[in-house]
């Protein structure tokens, strides 16, 4: 009696747990991705950023202002996010990395969990790495790049004739010419004249249908700007007139020290520069990249604010999550630097912004220390679906329901050539380590004292470093497993870039995990100048 009465008890829990779970009232998820914004923006502190739209949002929503993405680069860190894990293998590092390993993960992705569940999922713009979801020749005719995900994956159907020149579009359907054209570009005309004036309007009437869908939904939507080229209309230009303060010159120095600097490939060697003017010995030059910068964040964010208006005027926003979610930063002369691709904190930085019925303390920011592979186990957790297992993230419920709740974790970031970096809520150590277990770089900044990472202080904190190192070493990664002998080796500390040795203390440090430099990392690292 007993027993057939604890069953009766089981199975009643049961159909009470796949009643929640099953539930056609779980909210709806509008994921909005962005692309390269860094913390330029008004609800993030930057007294020069005009956004009001995200400065809106924020007032509703938990700013999470110390995130940070797993690797700078635009197809990796979306990988990351839509797989929930950090970059286990070196193509993990590359952009294309969801086209080149789905099919290991794609069936456990993010909105593959949510579609599996029930939901009718919906990606708009650029998600993953190539809007509109295609490979092949102009990102328009090969097979899809992470298949089995979405319901619906498109672009708006604009001026602009492949996604390959919707991705870098100028105005009115003009395409990029690799090299030759221009950085930025001001057109006199309407916000239609560019891109994302057709990914919210598109947006829009997507979210008017899905009013009416009956099954909750998952609808990413995804922005261009402020990715190169900064184009915008030029109202949003005049609207930057007084531009971006000048930086310190000690700032955009390049590092003195062995250093993460790399040449600005991107920057230089896929736009066409007039004259060949150069923003590191040209003010004037450089004062208009950061204007142009800032306009094409506005422009952005003028957009995003239609689709945030649609939510509300469709009655939808009482059941929605809302994210709102950038890729990675982007340096504009910070350690001469104009582009991402290294570990300093204004690359791996972006903004997250998180939104859910019912959230606590609203417009209530979260400086803890939280990581793009957290999103999937949010999401999951607040749609009230199971969390899949071996994901890398934690739900960061903690932080919505208190925003002073702590860090609970440090942040990783990955990059190529044996480059890894691990930030604390006052450190960062980024290393580079080669085959051997050499160290060959170590930079340490302390944003307590010095939040503009002028000073490396490797060599007068031995003790962080160690402890840091032991941090990164505890990260799982599948890489390191898949090297024979790395568990085993030593990290010889205090080697320089030239094997020459810098200084006298040398902690012996274990675990080179991350040291292994493949050929496909010294590939991507040659190939830098491309990536974007
Ligand atoms: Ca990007």
């Amino acid at each position: 009696m007993t027993s057939l009465l604890s069953l009766s008890f089981l199975a009643l829990a049961t159909a009470v747990s796949a009643t929640a779970v099953s539930a056609a009232d779980r909210p709806n998820v509008l994921f909005i991705a962005i692309d390269d914004l860094r913390n330029d923006v008004g609800a993030f502190g930057a007294a020069h950023a005009k956004t009001p739209e995200l400065d809106a949002l924020a007032e509703t929503a938990r700013v999470f202002t110390h995130h940070y993405v797993q690797v700078p680069t635009c197809g990796a860190s979306r990988c990351a996010l839509l797989r929930g894990r950090y970059p286990t293998e070196p193509v993990h590092r590359s952009n294309n990395a969801i086209r080149s390993t789905h099919a290991d993960w794609g069936a456990r992705s993010l909105p593959a969990w949510f579609r599996r569940h029930g939901y009718r999922t919906l990606a708009l713009g650029k998600i993953t790495h190539h809007p509109g979801g295609l490979t092949g020749k102009h990102w328009a005719e090969g097979p899809e790049e992470l298949p089995g995900a979405w319901d619906r994956c498109w672009i708006p159907d604009g001026p602009w004739k492949t996604p390959e020149a919707i991705m870098h579009g100028y105005a009115n359907g003009v395409a990029r010419e690799r090299g030759s054209s221009p950085p930025w570009e001001a057109f006199d005309g309407p916000d239609e004249a560019y891109p994302d004036a057709w990914v919210a309007a598109e947006a829009i009437t997507t979210l008017q249908e899905l009013a009416d869908a009956g099954r909750p939904w998952f609808f990413g939507v995804g922005f261009f700007k402020p990715h190169l080229p900064f184009a915008a209309p030029k109202r949003w230009f005049e609207l930057h007139a007084a531009g971006i303060p000048d930086l310190n010159p000690a700032v955009a120095a390049r590092p003195p020290w062995p250093s993460g600097w790399h040449a600005s490939g991107e920057f230089r060697k896929n736009y066409g520069h007039p004259s060949g003017r150069d923003p590191d010995t040209d003010a004037d030059y450089a004062r208009r990249m950061r204007r142009a910068y800032a306009a094409s964040v506005s422009y952005m964010d003028a957009q995003l604010g239609r689709v945030l208006r649609a939510l509300r005027e469709n009655g939808l926003e009482g059941n929605t999550v809302v994210v709102v979610w950038s890729d990675h930063g982007f340096l504009l002369g910070e350690h001469a630097i104009w582009g991402k691709h290294c570990l300093y904190e204004g690359a791996l930085r972006s903004p997250l912004i998180i939104r859910h019925p019912g959230l606590s303390h609203p417009g209530v920011t979260s400086p803890a220390i939280v990581e793009s592979v957290d999103v999937f186990p949010t999401l999951a957790d607040l749609c009230g679906l199971p969390v899949p297992e071996g994901l890398d993230g934690r739900s960061l419920r903690p932080h919505l329901a208190d925003p002073a709740a702590p860090s609970g974790k440090a942040a990783h970031g990955f990059w190529t050539g044996g480059q890894r970096t691990v930030r604390t809520d006052r450190w960062r150590l980024i290393v580079q380590a080669a085959n051997d277990g050499s160290v060959t770089r170590a930079e340490l900044f302390d944003y307590r004292t010095d939040p503009e990472e002028s000073r490396n202080h490797a060599m007068d904190h031995p003790e962080i470093v160690r402890e840091l190192t032991n941090v990164l070493d505890r990260t799982p990664d599948r890489a390191r497993r898949n090297h024979a002998g790395d568990s085993a080796g030593r990290v010889r500390f205090g080697t320089s870039r030239n094997g020459t040795r810098r200084s006298g203390s040398s902690p012996e440090l274990r675990g080179p995990s991350w040291a292994s430099v493949t050929k496909e990392d010294s590939k991507n690292d040659h190939e830098e100048t491309h990536h974007e």
